[in-house]
């Protein structure tokens, strides 16, 4: 019997959580901040997503001793700059229905409607640290369409597709997302790596 590898993902973000499980399937077992006792608002004040990434992951390797891995992660629209990037939880200082108005309201009358999410995952593990980026292309809608999914979903269409992220569902979105892309390569290092 071979026994699935435990790693720790760094996030107080249920569905990034609910995503990565999916994506790294059945090899490993990945542990929450609540699993393994901690429920610290982690600091996350560097400049750019590969350093958050590294600070929350630092984080907890620090004060857990756990291997673990950490996705810092966000919107970068064409038109206003790559705004909100790695502001995009912080956005309106609201929740996520506050940063959509607020994105939809800043695009207002442009027709440049081009966007990226971007994921930086951070893994500390051993001695060892490794960064995996993943992009995926798209545009942002007029307005918000589906259920499905978190954040910026519902205002996002990845390209190559007719429907948003939130109406696509968990199923295409977990096959062809940024945090899908860099998920992978976290998994093929860390099955070579065995
Ligand atoms: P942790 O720091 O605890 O992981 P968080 O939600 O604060 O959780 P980030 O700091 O990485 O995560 O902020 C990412 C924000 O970017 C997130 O709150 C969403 O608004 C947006 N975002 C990231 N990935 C997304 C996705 O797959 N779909 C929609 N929005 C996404």
């Amino acid at each position: 019997m071979t026994m699935k590898k435990k790693i720790v993902f760094a996030t107080n973000n249920a569905h990034k959580l609910e995503e990565v499980a999916a994506i790294l399937g059945d090899s490993f077992e990945v542990l929450s901040l609540r699993e393994i006792g901690c429920d610290a608002d982690i600091p996350e004040t560097a400049d750019s997503f590969a350093g958050n990434a590294l600070q929350k992951a630092q984080y907890v390797k620090e004060h857990y001793g756990y291997d673990c891995f950490a996705d810092d992660s966000g919107l970068e629209v064409d038109a206003l700059d790559g705004a909100p990037g790695i502001y995009s939880a912080r956005y309106s200082g609201g929740g996520s229905e506050a940063n959509m108005d607020k994105l939809l309201h800043n695009l207002t009358g442009k027709s440049e409607r081009g966007a990226q999410f971007r994921t930086v995952i951070a893994l500390l593990i051993g001695e060892e640290t490794q960064l995996f980026e993943g992009i995926v292309r798209g545009v942002i809608t007029e307005a918000r369409r589906g259920e499905g999914g978190f954040g910026y979903d519902p205002i996002f269409v990845p390209d190559g597709y007719e429907l948003t992220f939130a109406e696509l569902g968990a199923e295409v979105k977990n096959r062809i997302s940024h945090r899908a892309k860099a998920v992978e390569l976290l998994a093929q290092y860390l099955n070579e790596r065995k």
